[in-house]
């Protein structure tokens, strides 16, 4: 699309130093990073994450540190252009249907994480609950951490890949991964898997969101 051209100069603009260790990615770092991975997943500090190594995680946000959310205190609102808003408890997301895919992460900075397990409920299903009205036409994820948000048209969040993730490697998903909730989409690029998700708002439009605005792609998907 007419944007991807833009987005991907913004991309490498903000790359920096760490566009080389990820171009050179040689064999000795692709060991290093697999090596790491297992400490790294265990590694509440994030710490690990500033050793310059090829596909491990990364834990990014936005934001300064955002405050934790557990089954008390979490929330997740469907609303906008919908007949039924409606409010979930992490109780009430655990007892819907569950789907379960493993998927590769990746960011669109060029690092990438295999195979990792995800489950949680479609965002289809909440949708298709939820009721968009005749004049809907994108969706608005929003972050408690007050700052965050990401696009999607409504027929890209309906596809079957879409997912509020509530577990990660089959636990739930870390403070650090966005936990209790976060967004997956398997054939987008990693700044679609909002974090700490708190709202997801049906809309007239297809708004850019944080990093859309900031010249990311407004289709975020895989190869473009
Ligand atoms: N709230 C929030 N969600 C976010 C981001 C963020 O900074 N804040 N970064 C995005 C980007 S660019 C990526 S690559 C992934 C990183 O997910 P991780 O921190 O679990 O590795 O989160 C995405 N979702
Ligand atoms: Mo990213």
């Amino acid at each position: 699309m007419d944007g991807a051209p833009v987005g991907r100069r913004v991309v490498l603009g903000l790359l920096g130093l760490g566009a080389v260790g990820v171009v050179t990615g040689s064999r000795v770092q692709e060991g290093l990073s697999r090596a790491l991975a297992p400490i790294q997943l265990r590694d509440p500090t994030g710490l690990t994450s500033a050793i310059p190594v090829g596909d491990t995680w990364r834990y990014y946000s936005v934001t300064g540190p955002v405050e934790a959310r557990d089954a008390s205190t979490y929330a997740l609102d469907v609303s906008g252009l919908v007949d039924r808003p409606a409010t979930y408890s992490l109780a009430d997301l655990q007892g819907l249907p569950q789907t379960a895919f493993s998927d590769t992460f990746h960011c669109v900075t060029g690092w990438k994480v295999e195979d990792v397990p995800w489950s949680g409920v479609r965002v289809a299903d909440l949708l298709e609950s939820a009721a968009p009205t005749g004049e809907a036409v994108g969706v608005r994820f929003r972050s408690f951490d007050g700052t965050y948000t990401t696009n999607m048209t409504l027929e890209q969040a309906r596809a079957d890949d879409v997912l509020v993730v509530l577990t990660m490697y089959g636990e739930p998903v870390t403070h650090d991964h966005g936990g209790p909730v976060r967004i997956y989409s398997g054939s987008m690029y990693g700044y679609k898997s909002a974090k700490w998700l708190s709202e997801i708002e049906v809309t007239s439009n297809n708004e850019p969101g944080y990093w859309e605005d900031r010249g990311y792609p407004l289709d975020g998907y895989l190869g473009e």
